[in-house]
C-alpha cells in the first residue's frame, strides 16, 4: 500500500478514517480545545495517508524504556505525566516553569499529519495533535542574542527501565538551531488521532521536527534552554560520526553503515516495496532555504 503523497486523497483503512472523523466530530473543535486548520504551503495534510493507530503506538524508539521496539509499549506507562512541568531557562525574558496546563491553555493545537522518517530507514505516516513549538519560545520570550534551542527529557530512573542502562548518555538531550526551531512546521505533539499522545509516543509533549531524521524529536520534554551556543545532543555524543547534529533526512548522505536512499513504510506488509526517500522528507519547499550554501554532506 502506497503511502507516499501523490497530490490526491486516496483511500484510507475503513476503520481507522470513520473512528476518526467521528472523533472529529464528537470533539466539535472549540470543545476540545482543537482547532483544525490548515498547512503552510506545500506541506498541506491532504494526501498523505496516516498509519493506523496501532502502528503508531507500538513500534516505538524511547531507550529510556529499553531499546526494543515493543518496549515502549510495555514500559512507558510506569511514567507519571501528570503533573507535568516545562522549564524555560537561558536566554529568555520569562525564565521559569511551565505547567503543562497553563501552557496548553495559551497554545493553538492543530491537527498535523506529517512524514515521520527514522534514521534506521523505516518510515510512518503520524496524525499529531500540536501547537508550533514557536507560540511556546514567544510565551518564554526570546532574547536577541539566542542562536539555539536545547530540549531535555525527563529522568526518572524510579519510572524509566531503561535508564539503568548506559545505551544513551541520560538523560537524552537534541537541540535545534533558533531558526529551525522557529519554522512553523517544528511543533510540540501532545496528541495523535485526537487523543491525548500515549506514554511509549512521549507523552505529555514531544518534539516533532518532520523533515529530520526521527531521533531528533525528542520525547517528553521536561526542560527548554536558549543559547547562544550549539547544544549537545545524545545521538552526536554517542557517535558523531554516525549522528551529526542537523540530521536533515537525505537520500543522498548515506549513514555509515547503510544506505538513506530508501526507507520501509511501516504496516505496508510483509511484501510492501521499499519507497524512495525524499529531500528533507518531503518537505524541502518549506525547508531548503534555511540550509542555502550549506555542504550538507560536511554538516549532516
Ligand atoms: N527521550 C527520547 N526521545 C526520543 C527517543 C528516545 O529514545 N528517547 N527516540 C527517538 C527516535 S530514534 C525516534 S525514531 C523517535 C520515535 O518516535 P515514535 O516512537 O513516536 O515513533 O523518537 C525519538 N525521540
Ligand atoms: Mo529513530
Amino acid at each position: 500500500m502506497a503511502r507516499r503523497w501523490t497530490g490526491s486523497l486516496k483511500d484510507r483503512d475503513v476503520t481507522d478514517e470513520s473512528l476518526w472523523l467521528s472523533r472529529r466530530q464528537l470533539m466539535g473543535g472549540a470543545a476540545a480545545g482543537l482547532a483544525l486548520t490548515t498547512l503552510p504551503g506545500g506541506a498541506r495534510a491532504q494526501g498523505l495517508e496516516p498509519n493506523r493507530w496501532e502502528e503508531i503506538t507500538s513500534y516505538n524508539n524511547y531507550y529510556e524504556f529499553g531499546t526494543g521496539k515493543e518496549d515502549p509499549k510495555a514500559y512507558a506507562d510506569a511514567l507519571t505525566t501528570k503533573p507535568w512541568t516545562v522549564t524555560m531557562a537561558g536566554m529568555v525574558d520569562r525564565p521559569g516553569d511551565y505547567a503543562f496546563e497553563d501552557i496548553m491553555a495559551k497554545m493553538t493545537v492543530e491537527e498535523r499529519i506529517y512524514r515521520f522518517r527514522c534514521v534506521e530507514a523505516w518510515s510512518m505516516v503520524v496524525p499529531w495533535n500540536g501547537f508550533e513549538l514557536a507560540d511556546l519560545l514567544d510565551l518564554a520570550g526570546v532574547q536577541s542574542g539566542a542562536k539555539y534551542v536545547a530540549f531535555e527529557t525527563a529522568y526518572r530512573p524510579d519510572e524509566m527501565r531503561g535508564v539503568a542502562y548506559p545505551v544513551l548518555d541520560w538523560p537524552y538531550v537534541e537541540g535545534l538551531r533558533l531558526d529551525e526551531a522557529m519554522h512553523p512546521l517544528t511543533i510540540m505533539a501532545t496528541g495523535i488521532y485526537g487523543r491525548d499522545i500515549p506514554n511509549q509516543n512521549g507523552a505529555p509533549l514531544r518534539l516533532v521536527v518532520p523533515w529530520k531524521y526521527g531521533f531528533k524529536s525528542i520525547k517528553s520534554v521536561v526542560r527548554i534552554t536558549l543559547t547562544d551556543t550549539e547544544p549537545p545532543t545524545s545521538w552526536n555524543k554517542a557517535n558523531a560520526r554516525e549522528y551529526g547534529f542537523y540530521s536533515n533526512v537525505n537520500p543522498e548522505v548515506d549513514h555509515p553503515r547503510w544506505s538513506q536512499a530508501t526507507e520501509r513504510p511501516i504496516g505496508g506488509g510483509f511484501f510492501a516495496k521499499r519507497e524512495s526517500t525524499l529531500m528533507f522528507n518531503g518537505y524541502a519547499d518549506e525547508v531548503a532555504s534555511l540550509y542555502a550554501g550549506m555542504d550538507l554532506s560536511k554538516f549532516f
